[in-house]
C-alpha cells in the first residue's frame, strides 16, 4: 500500500484536489467559526510551493469567502459547489442562471428561520444554505417540516434548482453545479498525464470522486454517519487527512526523495470494494435473509426468502445495491445497537434490535396487532398504546440505519407490514428517491381496518409511498377502498389521491423459482425420503407444510381430515396425513396455544382410528430443506394447502413445480389464499367449512389421471410465467416509472 501511494503521489504533474469544511477544517456552529488555522495555512503553502504539484480548494462556500481565506494566488480555488473558480487572480462563474429567485428563497428561509432560534441561513450566488446545527434537537423535526414545504414548493416551481442534505445543514443550489468542474479543469490546464488525489467527506464530494479517472485516487474523510462513496480510499476525519497531506508533502520533498523507508505511513487505508460505488437500491425488510447467530435462525424465514434472495441478488448485485434489517441479535436497552454490513451476495447492512423493540414493536405491534388484522381475524387483534408507540420509534431506527447507506436519490424498497410508515419517516427526512412498498400478507376492507385506532394515520403514512404492490387485485381493491372511506381520498385505476401525492397500486403476485423444485435429488435423500414413505405402505399421502400459525388453518385441516376417514370410511388404512410445521413466533401466547391445539387433535384423530398397522396423520414439528421439500411435495398425491388467510402462499406454487407432470398430484387449495386468484385450476376449498372439506379431500383422492394432468398443466403455466425473478423486475420497473421526479 505504501508503495502505491509513494508512487503516485511523487508522480509529476500532480493535483490535489480537496474540500475544505469537515474534510481540512472541523466543523463549527457557523460557517464564520470554521476558518483556516495557521497550521493548515502553513501546510497548504508548503504543498503549494513544491514543483510539480498543484492544490486546489474545492468548497461549497462562497467564492468571496474563499478569496478572503487564500489571497495566495499559488492555491488555485473553485467555490460555491462548481459555479465558481479563481484563475489569474480574476473569478470568472462557470454558470449563467438569473440569481433573482434565490435571492427569494433565502428572503422566505430567512422569515421563517428567525422563528426558530439557532436556524441560519447563508446566502451565495445561486444557492442558499439552511444551517441547523445550532438548533435543539427535539425543535429540528418540526423545522424540517416547515423548510419543507417552502422547498418543495420552490424546487417544483424551478426544476434548474436541486436540494442536496449536508451535515445538518441544507442546501439549495443551481443543478448544473457540480465540483467534478475542479476535475476537468485540473485536467486542462495541467495536460493529460497529470494525477489527482481527491479528498472530501460530503455528497457533494461524490461528483469528484465520480470524475476520477483509473489512474487518480479519491479519498473519503469520514466524520459522521458512515455512507457509501465513490472513493476507494478512506481516513479517519479532519486530523488524519491534514496528517495524509503532511504525508504527500513529505514524500515530495527533495531531501526524501531517494529513501523510501523514511515517508512515514500514511493514515490512509483501503475502502472495502463492494461499498465503493453508491447504493442506487436499498432493499428494506424487518429481517435479514441470513442469520448470523445461529440460535435465531428460524428455519421458515430463512426458506421462505430463498426465492426472495434468488430474486433479489442480481437485482442487488447490478445496482450496487444492499439489503438492510434486523440481524437477529437483541441487546439491552442501555446498550446501543450495534450496525454492520456482511459483505456477500447479496451484501447485507445489519442492525440489532433492543429488548423493547423485539418485544413492543416486533412481538407486540406487527405480531399481536397488525398481522391479525391483516388477516381478518379482529378477535385477535391487541389495541397497546405502547406498542403503537414503539412501531412509530422503530421506524426511526430503521430510518437511522438506512441514511447511514444511501444518498437522498437512491431508490428504497421496503418489504412488508414492519415497516408501513417508512416512506413518511424518509420523506420527513429528506429523501427524495422513490419509496415503493411490497406487502406480503392480505390487506382487509374498511369494516376490518378501521378497527385499528390508527389507522388513518397508518393509510395516510402508506400513501406517501409512489407505489404500494399487494399479491392480488382483491387486496388492491380493499385497500383503495379504506382510502376511499376513512381519508377521503380519491382513487382510480391503479392510483389513489391523498394531500396532493398520487400513489399507484397494483397488484404484483409473488411467484417461486419453479427450476429450484425440479432438481434431482441426492441418493442419500432419496433414501431419506423413502424410508419415510415407506412406513406409510400402500397408503396415498396428503400433505401440508406451513408455518405454524394460526392463519394456516392448522386445526381446522386436520379435522378435516378425521371428517374424511369418518364420511369416508373406505380410507382408512388407506390415507395418510403427513403434517410439517415449522416453529413461528415461539414467545406470543396464541402460537403457543395453537401448537397445543394441534397436538391434541393429532392424538384424538390417530387415537379413534389408528390401527396398528397405520397412523393417520403423522405429525413433524421442523423446518426441512428445500430439497427434502421437493422429494416430499412429489410424493404427495395431495397438497393440502388450506390457510384461513394467506397473503399468497408459496407452498402451492412448490407443490405444482415440484409434481412429475405424467402423475402429478392435486393441489387442494384454500379459496382463501392470495394464490387461488391464480391458480383456479387447483380444487379450491373452504377451510371453515369441515364437511365440506372432507368432501374435497375424497374428491382429490379419486380425481382420474387425466384430469390431474390437465389440470397440472394450467397451473404449472402459471407457476412458470410469473417466477420470483420476473416479480422483482415487474415491481422495480414499476417503480421506476411511477415515481414522480422531485426537484431536479
Ligand atoms: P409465509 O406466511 O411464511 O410468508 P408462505 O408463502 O407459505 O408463507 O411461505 C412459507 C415458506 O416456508 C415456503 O417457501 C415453504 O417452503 C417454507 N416452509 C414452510 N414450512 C416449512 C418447513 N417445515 N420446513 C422448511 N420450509 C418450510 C408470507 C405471507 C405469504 C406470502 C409470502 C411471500 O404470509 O402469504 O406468500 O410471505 O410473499
Amino acid at each position: 500500500m505504501i508503495g502505491h501511494w509513494v508512487s503516485l503521489v511523487r508522480h509529476t504533474p500532480l493535483a490535489i484536489l480537496t474540500d475544505l469544511d469537515g474534510t481540512l477544517l472541523p466543523f463549527a456552529p457557523t460557517p464564520e467559526e470554521a476558518r483556516p488555522d495557521p497550521g493548515l495555512m502553513t501546510l497548504l503553502r508548503s504543498l503549494a510551493s513544491r514543483p510539480g504539484l498543484r492544490v486546489v480548494i474545492v468548497s461549497g462556500r462562497p467564492h468571496t469567502t474563499l478569496e478572503r481565506y487564500f489571497p495566495d494566488e499559488a492555491l488555485w480555488l473553485v467555490a460555491e459547489h462548481g459555479t465558481w473558480y479563481r484563475a489569474e487572480g480574476a473569478w470568472q462563474p462557470t454558470i449563467e442562471l438569473a440569481p433573482e429567485p434565490i435571492h427569494r428563497l433565502a428572503e422566505r428561509l430567512e422569515e421563517m428561520a428567525r422563528a426558530h432560534p439557532g436556524a441560519r441561513v447563508e446566502r451565495k450566488s445561486w444557492s442558499c444554505a439552511l444551517h441547523y446545527r445550532r438548533m435543539p434537537h427535539h425543535a429540528r423535526a418540526a423545522f424540517g417540516v416547515e423548510a419543507s414545504v417552502i422547498l418543495e414548493d420552490f424546487l417544483a416551481r424551478h426544476p434548474s434548482f436541486e436540494r442536496i442534505e449536508g451535515e445538518q445543514v441544507i442546501e439549495i443550489r443551481a443543478a448544473a453545479a457540480r465540483k467534478s468542474f475542479a476535475v476537468t479543469w485540473a485536467r486542462q490546464r495541467l495536460g493529460a498525464d497529470v494525477r489527482l488525489v481527491a479528498l472530501g467527506d460530503d455528497l457533494t464530494d461524490e461528483h469528484l470522486f465520480a470524475a476520477l479517472s483509473p489512474t487518480d485516487e479519491g479519498v473519503l474523510v469520514r466524520g459522521g454517519v458512515p455512507r457509501r462513496t465513490h472513493a476507494r480510499w478512506e481516513v479517519g476525519g479532519v486530523a488524519d487527512a491534514r496528517a495524509f497531506l503532511a504525508f504527500i508533502d513529505d514524500a515530495r520533498s527533495e531531501g526524501k526523495r531517494m529513501s523510501l523507508s523514511a515517508v512515514p505511513l500514511a493514515p490512509v487505508r483501503p475502502r472495502v470494494p463492494s461499498l465503493a460505488a453508491p447504493s442506487s437500491l436499498l432493499v428494506v425488510s424487518n429481517r435479514l435473509p441470513d442469520l448470523r447467530s445461529s440460535e435465531s435462525v428460524d428455519p421458515v424465514r430463512r426458506v421462505n426468502v430463498g426465492g426472495l434472495v434468488s430474486a433479489l441478488e442480481p437485482i442487488l448485485a447490478e445496482r450496487h445495491g444492499l439489503w438492510l434489517g434486523w440481524g437477529g441479535r437483541v441487546v439491552p436497552d442501555c446498550d446501543e445497537p450495534g450496525y454492520g454490513v456482511d459483505e456477500g451476495s447479496p451484501p447485507l447492512a445489519w442492525f440489532d434490535y433492543r429488548q423493547s423493540w423485539l418485544r413492543d414493536y416486533y412481538s407486540g405491534f406487527c405480531n399481536a396487532t397488525l398481522w391479525p388484522l391483516l388477516h381478518s381475524f379482529p378477535s385477535r387483534v391487541v389495541i397497546d398504546e405502547t406498542t403503537w408507540r414503539s412501531y412509530v420509534d422503530v421506524h426511526e431506527a430503521f430510518a437511522d440505519a438506512a441514511q447511514r447507506y444511501v444518498t437522498p436519490h437512491d431508490t428504497l424498497w421496503v418489504h412488508d407490514y414492519h415497516l408501513l410508515l417508512f416512506a413518511r419517516t424518509m420523506r420527513a427526512r429528506g429523501h427524495r428517491g422513490p419509496i415503493g412498498l411490497f406487502l406480503h400478507v392480505p390487506f382487509p376492507g374498511p369494516d376490518i381496518f378501521s378497527i385499528l385506532p390508527w389507522a388513518r394515520e397508518v393509510l395516510g403514512a402508506m400513501l406517501e409511498f409512489d407505489l404500494v404492490g399487494f399479491h392480488t387485485h382483491g387486496y388492491v381493491a380493499n385497500f383503495t377502498a379504506c382510502a376511499a372511506s376513512l381519508l377521503g381520498s380519491v382513487a382510480g385505476p391503479h392510483v389513489v389521491e391523498h394531500s396532493g401525492h398520487f400513489t399507484s397500486v397494483e397488484a404484483f403476485p409473488i411467484g417461486i423459482l419453479p427450476e429450484s423444485f425440479q432438481e434431482a435429488p441426492e441418493p442419500a435423500l432419496v433414501a431419506e425420503i423413502q424410508d419415510l414413505t415407506r412406513s406409510l405402505g400402500s397408503t396415498r399421502l396428503v400433505l401440508g407444510v406451513d408455518r405454524l400459525d394460526y392463519t394456516k388453518g392448522i386445526p381446522e385441516r386436520l379435522l378435516a381430515f378425521g371428517r374424511l376417514l369418518e364420511l369416508y370410511p373406505e380410507w382408512r388404512g388407506r390415507v395418510s396425513l403427513i403434517q410439517i410445521s415449522v416453529p413461528s413466533r415461539a414467545d406470543i401466547p396464541e402460537y403457543v396455544e395453537q401448537r397445543a391445539s394441534v397436538e391434541g387433535i393429532v392424538g384424538r384423530v390417530n387415537g379413534q382410528f389408528g390401527e396398528p398397522h397405520w397412523v393417520p396423520i403423522r405429525y413433524l414439528y421442523r423446518g426441512y430443506s428445500r430439497a427434502h421439500l421437493s422429494r416430499l411435495y412429489r410424493a404427495a398425491h395431495v397438497g393440502y394447502v388450506t390457510p384461513l388467510r394467506d397473503g399468497m402462499n408459496l407452498v402451492a406454487k412448490e407443490y405444482v413445480a415440484a409434481q412429475d407432470p405424467d402423475d402429478p398430484g392435486v393441489l387442494l387449495l384454500s379459496e382463501f389464499a392470495g394464490a387461488a386468484a391464480e391458480m383456479k385450476d387447483a380444487l379450491l376449498t373452504n377451510p371453515y367449512y369441515t364437511d365440506g372439506m372432507a368432501r374435497d379431500l375424497d374428491r382429490a383422492l379419486r380425481m382420474p389421471l387425466e384430469e390431474r394432468r390437465a389440470r397440472h398443466g394450467r397451473l404449472l403455466a402459471v407457476t412458470e410465467r410469473t417466477t420470483a425473478l420476473s416479480w422483482a423486475e415487474s415491481f422495480l420497473a414499476a417503480l421506476s416509472e411511477r415515481s414522480p421526479r422531485r426537484g431536479t
